[in-house]
């Protein structure tokens, strides 16, 4: 009954979700097929409705088609169209950043602030394969541009706090824009204790505590030329993760960047941008906290990754060109050493990435034709080569039990290729895209040894001989304007093959105490993904709207079995209420029951859920000062629950008060 009334209330408010983009500054354009979402904390007015101190994690997860699975209240990892870090490129500002866990603890979500970014681009399937090679789609979180504004010295402070795990934080904001150069500089603090679920239940090992620096500048060489700079260091610290068996004492990113820009609107190259970067990331794990361990263990690891791009944009007539020539190289490094209770017992040591290099160079292109002023058809290419080394003897060595023919070094050719008609009017839009897409395995699902994950129970190896994933995708997206009245689909079909994913195997006996077996990565013939979105809102009056949003999306390998992590039938309703120095927001969020979990890849079905938030907002002006003050109540009903995309069943966040204050200087 219970259900009932909240499908009622559902379908009551749909007019579903998302046409007042433009209000709540995630804004939309078809005509780009990206779906951006706006950061940038000198943009903020009044009609965003969450907290503008969210997290990016926060931020991300309100975009259509992205769902962040979770292991705790921290590092969230983005998932889109179904498919998660392998199957994604995420990159910041076109720049390669790997994670250096084996858990997959810190995804690169997790090493900026909203504090670093200006917007993030989300591009579903093919038409996220600007920076590098993926089937799911593109995630690029963007560093502010260039800052030639001449106002002199501004500085913001943003502080928050919420009831539920007593979380707090405080960001630090100064910018100096002069003629020909700028300077800016932000800092942010977070920490939160344990969080309380429904029904005051503490969630044991939630905590967190994290800071974030970072500092960019700029000077113009002429009024066409000028170069940037951009450092980012972020440091969490005391990490935990309730639905693992392990915390993170450290996680540590040092992301740097040397950017020349060219810009000239009168010459056939309108702009050329250059990058040069380097990033190193640090993660330690720690059960020091955990009580009752099997066996006490030290899991370090490092990513590395040096960087290029070039980037050309041309105009010519009609048609509007983008060529990108990039490249990379990483290392990652991990280790386990496991220290038997038995003092008398030699201390087991293994490398479980053993120092992987991956070089990759590339070239995207893409060009935009406008047949007329309502039709553009565009089509984009990606070509690749990629290759793998294992530099570690011991690990190739470790591999060959396995693989007894296999070399060090592995090398592939990756192509992506895209098509997208779009058709505009007043109020109609539509646009039709094919796609195809390849990827190579991660270094887990290549070169991984005995990783083990909680969610199925199994320590899993990897796979030197994987072939590449390939996709074959149709995407369609349609909106109608009448009035008031805003509808719009959108909808992916993804054909995968040789579908990578973990396959018992009895032979080998599993390394982690307790664990069901061993799973080696394995390629299913083909599965099949997909997904479909009804978004659409009516506007009662000037400052009173409603909308909605829901979804449904399907997932089966080959043989007929449910592919897991696939979101079960999602809704959003909102009631919204608009002033220019005032708003209000009531949301109703849930799910429907998991009816098609994926026993076979350890999933078990998690029933319905539903939340009820509250958002309010106020702006003042005082003097030269713009003050935003956001607050409300999170989960006003203390329903306790979790999501398919909960790793291990986690209860969520409880009722929870918050209030964040940004005071900004004009
Ligand atoms: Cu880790």
């Amino acid at each position: 009954m219970k259900k009932l009334i909240i499908y009622c209330i559902a379908f009551l408010f749909s007019g579903i979700l998302y046409a007042q983009e433009e209000q709540q500054d995630i804004k939309k354009d078809t005509t780009k097929l990206k779906e951006i979402i706006v950061l940038g904390r000198r943009k903020l007015n009044n009609y965003r409705q969450e907290k503008t101190l969210s997290s990016i994690d926060n931020f991300l997860e309100k975009a259509n088609k992205v769902t962040m699975i979770k292991r705790g209240n921290y590092a969230w990892e983005p998932s889109l169209n179904n498919m998660n870090s392998e199957r994604l490129t995420v990159t910041i500002d076109g720049m390669q950043i790997f994670g250096a866990c084996t858990d997959k603890m810190d995804p690169i979500t997790s090493y900026v602030d909203v504090s670093n970014l200006e917007k993030v681009h989300v591009g579903s399937g093919q038409q996220g394969t600007e920076n590098g090679h993926g089937v799911g789609g593109g995630i690029d979180l963007q560093l502010p541009a260039s800052k030639y504004y001449e106002s002199g010295l501004k500085t913001s402070v943003d502080l928050g706090y919420e009831t539920n795990g007593n979380y707090k934080t405080a960001g630090l904001d100064l910018e100096y824009s002069g003629n020909k150069f700028y300077i800016t500089t932000d800092g942010i603090y977070r920490k939160s204790d344990n969080y309380n679920a429904g029904g005051d239940k503490e969630i044991l090992y939630s905590q967190f505590e994290k800071y974030n620096i970072s500092l960019q500048t700029g000077f113009k060489l002429s009024e066409k030329e000028s170069f940037d700079a951009n450092v980012i260091y972020d440091r969490a610290t005391d990490v935990g993760y309730p639905a693992l068996p392990m915390d993170v004492s450290l996680a540590e990113a040092l992301i740097t960047s040397l950017t020349y820009n060219y810009a000239n609107d009168s010459t056939f190259i309108s702009s050329l941008e250059s990058k040069l970067y380097f990033n190193t990331i640090t993660h330690i794990m720690d059960d020091s906290k955990r009580p009752d361990v099997p066996i006490r263990m030290d899991m370090p690891g490092w990513s590395d990754t040096f960087g290029f791009y070039n980037k050309a944009k041309f105009n010519l007539k009609k048609h509007n060109m983008l060529i990108n020539v990039n490249g990379f190289y990483n290392r990652s490094l991990a280790e386990m050493t496991m220290y038997p209770n038995d003092p008398n017992q030699p201390a087991m040591f293994m490398y479980t990435w053993p120092d992987i290099r991956t070089l990759y160079s590339g070239i995207y292109a893409k060009d935009e034709y406008s047949l007329d002023e309502s039709k553009t058809l565009s089509a984009s290419l990606r070509f690749g080569y990629h290759q793998n080394q294992i530099a570690k003897e011991e690990g190739l060595e470790s591999l060959q039990i396995f693989y007894p023919n296999i070399d060090d070094t592995k090398s592939r050719f990756l192509a992506s290729f895209s098509t997208d008609y779009i058709y505009k009017k007043d109020h109609y839009d539509m646009s039709f895209g094919l796609g195809y897409g390849e990827r190579a395995p991660s270094v887990s699902e290549g070169y991984g040894f005995f990783l083990f994950n909680s969610f199925d129970n199994f320590d899993y190896i990897g796979n030197p001989t994987l072939e590449n994933e390939k996709a074959i995708e149709v995407n369609i997206k349609t909106n109608y304007h009448v009035n008031k009245l805003h509808i719009g689909i959108e909808s992916s079909y993804f054909h995968i093959m040789d579908y990578i994913i973990g396959n018992i195997d009895n032979n080998i006996s599993s390394m982690t105490i307790g664990a069901n077996g061993v799973k080696v990565y394995k390629a299913l013939s083909y599965a099949t993904i997909f997904d479909v979105y009804l978004n659409s809102s009516y506007s009662l009056s000037k400052s009173l709207s409603v909308n909605g949003t829901v979804g449904y999306n399907y997932g089966k390998g080959h043989d007929n079995e449910n592919l897991p992590l696939i979101k079960p039938f999602s809704y959003l309703a909102e009631m919204s209420y608009n002033k220019e120095k005032f708003n209000a927001a009531l949301q109703l969020e849930g799910n429907g029951n998991q009816s098609k979990y994926s026993s076979f890849y350890g999933e078990d079905e998690t029933p319905a859920y539903a939340v009820v938030n509250l958002n309010l907002g106020n702006v003042f002006i005082i003097n030269q000062n713009k003050l935003v003050l956001k607050y409300g109540l999170e989960n006003i009903l203390d329903t306790n629950y979790s999501t398919y995309a909960d790793w291990n069943n986690i209860s969520r966040q409880g009722r929870n008060f918050y209030i964040n204050l940004s005071l900004i200087n004009f």
